[in-house]
């Protein structure tokens, strides 16, 4: 077992068929919005795992279901969810679905300034650029302290992981994008090694993980390698995401998988010296000629040219007998 690529799909059968195009064996995916509720359910995930597996392929993560920002302020109401959310993980499990990658941002989720900024060959990219961000104004939470952000969280993790181990469901948690803190006054915890090895310490459990994202990483401005290592050696890495960008959290621009400042291969082959298992996905790639940018970082052509580029890595690194 290794690493295994996968694509954010939305399972359209076009899409499907594109992935199995480019020889991508794993999906990840989430329900549509009309399909969510409280507590998601039972059948529409059924379905969804056999309409991938039946165009052969694996329906290896899910990319939600999200914690609603009341249980990751400690709000009243907040049991109210945990309970939603254990039971959606108890369905996600009946339904064979073994990783979700979940987060603990509030108020933003992945926050960019520009989503049309130039890169190679006029292709755009998105930029991000806390002065700039930080003009803006409070949100309805006001200010948010990085203390209660982790006490919600551990409340959370003593509820939701016993459900997980129980259900078979692996926790993978995304970092903050951009990892930095405050954001316009929200606190934001997920931000660093340090800070995801609390998480891991606050309730172990082989269920409880993480998604390295390597983009929020390189952002952090860690040594990649070393800290897939740390991470990868633990056996925390239930799923990744494959990214590239110049710049660091206070101000990056995303670039092509083979256009930025971490060098890709050494990245990849920490995932195979780490014995890193699971799905790795192209993150965010730029929007090229021919794309429209409804839908920035995520443009078929520029995660075709990542897939490719992930695949070539793979087969040199396993060539050189690299795991
Ligand atoms: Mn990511």
């Amino acid at each position: 077992m290794s690493i295994r690529i996968g694509f954010m799909s939305n399972t359209s059968d076009s899409q499907l068929r594109f992935i199995q195009q480019m020889g991508v064996t794993d999906v990840v995916t989430s329900l549509r919005a009309e399909e969510r509720g409280d507590v998601w359910g039972f059948e529409p995930m059924l379905r969804l795992r056999k309409k991938v597996e039946d165009a052969g392929l694996t329906l290896s993560v899910f990319e939600g279901i999200p914690v609603p920002d009341r249980a990751k302020l400690g709000l009243p109401g907040r049991d109210e969810d945990i309970d939603n959310y254990c039971e959606s993980l108890r369905n996600m499990g009946r339904a064979g679905i073994p990783v979700v990658c979940y987060n603990w941002m509030v108020a933003f989720g992945w926050l960019r300034t520009s989503t049309t900024t130039p890169v190679r060959g006029g292709a755009v990219a998105t930029t991000y650029d806390h002065e700039e961000m930080q003009r803006g104004p409070l949100t309805e939470h006001g200010e948010v302290g990085e203390d209660l952000l982790w006490k919600a969280l551990e409340y959370f993790l003593k509820a939701v992981v016993p459900v997980a181990e129980e259900s078979g469901v692996k926790l993978a948690m995304h970092p903050c994008d951009p990892p930095l803190s405050p954001i316009r006054g929200i606190g934001r915890i997920m931000t660093s090694p340090e800070n995801f090895q609390r998480l891991i310490d606050l309730v172990p459990s082989p269920n409880n993980g993480l998604t390295f994202c390597q983009g929020c990483f390189t952002e952090m401005g860690v040594d990649i390698a070393a800290t897939i290592h740390d991470f990868g050696k633990q056996g925390k890495i239930f799923f990744s995401h494959f990214r590239n960008l110049n710049g660091t959290a206070a101000k990056f621009t995303e670039q092509f998988h083979d256009d930025g400042q971490q060098d890709m291969y050494v990245a990849m082959k920490a995932y195979y010296d780490a014995g890193v298992e699971g799905a790795i996905r192209p993150d965010h790639a730029p929007t090229m000629e021919g794309d429209d940018n409804s839908h920035p970082g995520y443009a078929p052509q520029g995660r075709l040219l990542a897939v490719g580029y992930m695949r070539g890595l793979m087969e040199a690194i396993e060539k050189a007998g690299g795991a």
